[in-house]
């Protein structure tokens, strides 16, 4: 019977490393805990099925400061959207994945307008039609968000989005309330606030 023996020198090589404690311990596993640093402004900040979108006040002028936060997350009937925004006007907005991940303003019919650069609603069934979260139309269009007398808001939810949807978009906050039926914005006035979804 033959016995398998290590070679002395592996074996001692083996055991001192064994004994030494590891100078590199390994990081915490990604995506779990990560800290937010305080000028981490620009990261949105992902978990295995939500992110969180940093949404800005938007007009003609450019983009202006922090309008409160948007999250998502994705679950068994679409995509529920949790907005937290701050200074929103109490009423109904209409509330849209736009195709571009940009909130700058560019000129638009003649003028210079707020986030235009956001370009026209997440369309990739190129259906070119505004009909509104249960629709056959643009996929970007979402359910309003509704605004309370606080200018508290509710959950929204959209049935056709997965997250993967959302990736290198915008999410935009229109001043009005979305009719659901006119081309191309449902009549739902200019942007006020934006966010880009990396
Ligand atoms: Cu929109
Ligand atoms: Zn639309």
């Amino acid at each position: 019977m033959k016995l398998r023996i290590l070679p002395l020198p592996l074996l001692a090589a083996g055991l001192l490393l064994g004994c030494n404690p590891d100078p590199n311990p390994p990081a915490a596993p990604s995506g779990t805990t990560a800290p937010v640093s305080g000028n981490a402004v620009d990261k949105d900040r992902y978990t295995a099925n939500t992110i969180t979108i940093r949404m800005n006040k938007v007009t003609a002028d450019g983009i202006g400061d922090s309008a409160g936060t948007i999250t998502v997350r994705e679950t068994a009937d679409g995509l529920v959207f949790k907005p937290e925004l701050q200074g929103l006007q109490a009423g109904e907005h209409g509330f849209h994945v736009h195709q571009n991940p940009s909130c700058e303003p560019a000129m638009k019919d003649g003028e210079r307008q707020a986030a235009a650069s956001a370009g026209s609603h997440l369309d990739p069934a190129d259906t070119n039609q505004h009909a509104g979260p249960d629709g056959q139309g643009h996929l970007g269009d979402l359910p309003m968000i509704l605004a309370d007398s606080n200018g508290n808001q509710q959950e929204v939810t959209a049935g056709r989005m997965k997250l993967d949807d959302l990736k290198n978009r915008s999410l935009v906050v229109h001043q009005q309330s979305d009719d659901y039926t006119t081309a191309p914005s449902g009549s739902s006035g200019s942007p006020i606030a934006c966010g880009i979804i990396k």
